[in-house]
């Protein structure tokens, strides 16, 4: 097999990708290790960046979006017994957006199959060969079979545990790296919201997060120990602890339904720098991690590529390399503001290791501070919703 840009991975970044090259005349094929009912069903974020939403609505891919993605102004913050909602769109003029990672890839897979693209799913064994010659080559099993997809780029966008990263010989590439003593337990319930706004909480057992994906799913996180195991968190368990945890204003309960699905995420953040060696280019989680407690990592994912694709063009179209060169140096800008408000989010709102009370009283300071300064809660906010510029 030949192409132009031989991608690993069909998540958002991958397929985004290979959509945005197909706009701009340029081949690519995708490979993935899972099915295609696998990745289509994988429940993960929920939140678009308004910048998100635009580039899918600009690339053909606002129909279904704009019909069922939520639009939302404004968050809440539960702490202490108080509940402060920051006005983003007040405060910034611009808004988020609620639709799953899932429906994105849905729409991105079904967008790229109607043109013609070619996703190899269920493929193994995948190496990539030839990343510092003209002349890459990516080999993998499929069906029982040795492939070979010969390329001029090959785009890594194969998530955390992918292989494309691992391909960089040692020593070029530096890692920056924070673990974090607990992880998200997060269910999806068919039950009606009980908010019309996400609520990010601050507890004193921890913290807990109630999102939602449609008047009648609801999508909630709760903070527990990293090394915790699903069958440890019956439902009633789930239910009870985000009870206790949200339900501190008064007057208002938690909506409890059968839970349709339950995981553990441990959480991390970590950069890996530079984002590209020779012919391979990195994008998204493959080569930065963000905890997700402000809903960045899909939204950076389809950031990269963004870039990538004015990157790849200029060089296909017009013979420039330069933007090309600029990749890394231009997406790490953006992947370092949301490292550190990823970190600043988390760092606010869990409990901490230690629960040390000199942490706890800080945590309820800052949290003070976003609900009475104007332009505290517009740093939050304007994160949150992000920025344009970087
Ligand atoms: P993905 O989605 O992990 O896709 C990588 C794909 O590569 C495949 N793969 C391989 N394919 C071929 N060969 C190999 N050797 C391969 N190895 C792996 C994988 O099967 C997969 O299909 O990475 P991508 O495209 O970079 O997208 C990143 C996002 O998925 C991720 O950042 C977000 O889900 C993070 N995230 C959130 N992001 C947001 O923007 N907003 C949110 O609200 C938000 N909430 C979340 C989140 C992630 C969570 N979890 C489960 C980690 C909430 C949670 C709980
Ligand atoms: C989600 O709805 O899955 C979600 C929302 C906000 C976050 C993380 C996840 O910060």
């Amino acid at each position: 097999m030949r192409t132009q840009v031989g991608i690993v991975g069909a998540g958002p970044a991958g397929l985004m990708l290979s959509h945005l090259l197909h706009l701009r005349g340029i081949d690519s094929v995708v490979i993935e290790r899972r099915s295609r009912d696998y990745v289509e069903r994988r429940i993960r974020a929920g939140v678009l960046e308004q910048g998100s939403v635009d580039l899918l609505r600009d690339s053909g891919l606002g129909d279904r979006l704009t019909r069922e993605g939520s639009r939302h102004e404004g968050i809440e913050l539960r702490f202490a017994g108080e509940a402060y909602r920051v006005p983003m769109t007040e405060l910034t003029g611009r808004a988020i957006t609620v639709y799953g990672q899932q429906e994105v890839v849905k729409d991105l897979i079904s967008a790229r199959i109607a043109a013609g693209g070619r996703i190899v799913f269920e493929v193994d064994d995948v190496g990539l060969h030839g990343l510092d010659t003209s002349t890459p080559v990516i080999r993998f099993r499929q069906g029982g079979h040795d492939v070979e997809l010969h390329c001029d780029f090959v785009a890594g966008c194969d998530g955390s545990h992918g292989v494309s990263r691992g391909s960089v010989p040692g020593g070029v590439l530096t890692s920056y790296e924070r673990a974090y003593p607990f992880a998200w337990l997060g269910v999806l319930a068919a039950a009606a919201p009980a908010v019309k706004e996400l609520v990010y909480a601050n507890h004193e057992r921890g913290f807990a997060l109630y999102s939602l994906r449609s008047p009648e799913v609801s999508r909630l996180y709760l903070q527990v120990d990293p090394d915790e195991q699903l069958d440890e968190w019956p439902d009633e368990r789930i239910w009870a602890e985000l009870r206790t945890r949200l339900e501190t204003v008064p007057g208002w309960s938690v909506n409890a339904g059968p839970i349709l699905e339950k995981s553990i995420t441990p959480m991390r953040s970590l950069v890996v720098e530079p984002m590209q060696w020779e012919r391979l280019f990195l994008a998204g989680d493959a080569v930065h991690i963000v905890p997700p407690t402000g809903a960045k990592g899909m939204n950076l994912a389809l950031a990269d590529v963004a870039l990538l694709g004015d990157a790849f063009a200029a060089w296909y179209a017009d013979g420039r390399d330069d933007l090309l060169r600029d990749y890394s140096r231009t997406a790490l800008r953006r992947v370092w503001r949301a490292q550190h408000f990823s970190w600043w989010m988390t760092s606010m709102l869990h409990r901490l290791d230690s629960h040390d009370p000199y942490e706890v009283q800080l945590q309820l300071s800052t949290l003070r501070y976003v609900a009475t300064s104007r332009s505290y809660a517009t740093s939050l906010a304007e994160n949150y919703v992000g920025l344009p510029e970087v």
